[in-house]
């Protein structure tokens, strides 16, 4: 069975990101370009910090790709990181000069500092912050890409905006709206926020957390279209595709709250206010849905409805007025240790989402349809659809 499976590796200061991808099938066409793209769009944003002044990711593609096209064999793709040449010393793989020992020893609260330090051992929490860094996206945006590049020949696309930032939301009209339509508001917007009124409020809020030394968290929302029925499975909680996209977004950092089409809401609302009533359509061969408040998924199982998944990000845990915290060395109350970092990275977080929902479906897709070469994917998706059309008689 092909099973697209990916790994990624390296630290926020260290030479570069890699991510080796497997299981992608061979003749896909892919660029360096389709990466880059996505990359660039990961690095926007206003609030972020000064770093992203210093990067400008693009990708290198060093296996699995020739002639612009993939071979089915591993894919590994490589973003540098720029401003190791500022620490290739502090960095170096070999032993430390002692001019250089200025080990990191106050957590900040928040991020993985203090339980990475205690769990790992290592009493410079520099050891830890490294790899905790949401540099680490930058791997996860460029193996998302390939993913989205593959979902587009299926005939899916996915796409993230921005639904708040800082308790400042986008209009509620925007529910309901033409998903093409939002996501071209969201690509023309710096903060990937499709209500162009809503952003400016949002800039505002951005500004003022700075001001104050402060930082801003958010949510973004990611839609997928096109997305064949069947895609998961109610048979084993671990194949519940809800399930997985739900991990998958988790596992972003400073993520802290995932939901699915109405999510929260439903909670609090009756069960015939919730549920997607059935229609079929006799010209297009298809069953309709009413409403999509399920968000595409039932009983983990695509519908063929438009997939739709939100995100809830914490703000920033580097923060300018530090918190209390401790000297881990002395046990005595410091505050806790201050490096350069974004104020706001909703914007930056909702295309790793993107990235993070595109691996999770062309897995899953893979996973139902099979096949080596693109050619043959095609093909089993093609048969899958005439078996749905049939489906009932
Ligand atoms: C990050 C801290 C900042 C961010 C970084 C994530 O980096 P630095 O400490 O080098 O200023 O800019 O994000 C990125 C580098 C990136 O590419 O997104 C952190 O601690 O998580």
């Amino acid at each position: 069975m092909t099973q697209l499976r990916w790994l990624t590796a390296g630290e926020s200061h260290g030479l570069g990101l890699t991510v080796i991808l497997e299981g992608v099938p061979a003749g896909l066409p892919l660029l360096a370009e389709h990466i880059d793209e996505d990359l660039a769009r990961r690095q926007r944003g206003y609030g972020r910090g000064g770093r992203m002044k210093i990067e400008t990711d693009r990708v290198v593609i060093t296996s699995g790709v020739r002639g612009g096209a993939t071979l089915g064999s591993p894919i590994t793709l490589t973003v540098a990181n720029r401003d190791h040449e500022k620490w290739r010393e502090r960095m170096a793989v070999g032993p430390h000069p002692a001019h250089l020992a200025d080990p990191l020893v106050r957590p900040r609260p928040g991020h993985a500092d203090l339980a990475g330090g205690l769990k790992y051992d290592r009493p410079d929490l520099r050891d830890v912050l490294e790899r905790a860094s949401a540099r680490e996206t930058a791997a996860r945006t460029a193996a998302g890409a390939v993913a989205k590049r593959l979902l587009a020949e299926l005939g899916v696309d996915v796409f993230a905006h921005v639904v708040s930032i800082g308790g400042v939301g986008c209009a509620a009209s925007l529910r309901g709206r033409d998903t093409n339509e939002i996501k071209r508001l969201a690509r023309a917007s710096d903060l990937a926020c499709a209500d162009p009124e809503a952003e400016v409020h949002m800039r505002d809020a951005i500004r003022e957390a700075s001001h104050a030394g402060d930082t801003l968290g958010g949510t973004f929302e990611v839609v997928a279209t096109g997305v064949p029925v069947g895609l998961g499975a109610h048979v084993q909680w671990d194949r519940r595709l809800d399930g997985l996209l739900a991990q998958a977004l988790m596992s972003i950092q400073a993520i802290k709250a995932v939901e699915i089409g109405d999510g929260w809401a439903a909670a609090a609302a009756r069960g015939s206010a919730v549920h997607d009533p059935i229609g079929y359509d006799a010209v297009l061969r298809r069953f309709t849905r009413a409403s999509n408040r399920a968000g595409g998924l039932e009983g983990g199982i695509t519908n063929g409805e438009p997939l739709v998944c939100r995100a809830a990000m914490k703000p920033i845990a580097t923060l300018r007025r530090a918190l209390p915290s401790v000297d881990v060395r002395t046990k005595e109350p410091a505050d806790a240790a201050f490096e350069r970092s974004d104020v706001c990275a909703v914007a930056a977080a909702s295309v790793v989402g993107e990235a993070m929902v595109a691996l999770t479906l062309a897995r899953a897709a893979l996973e139902k349809l099979g096949g080596d070469s693109l050619r043959e994917v095609v093909e089993n998706l093609r048969s899958g659809r005439l078996r749905t059309e049939e489906y009932g008689q």
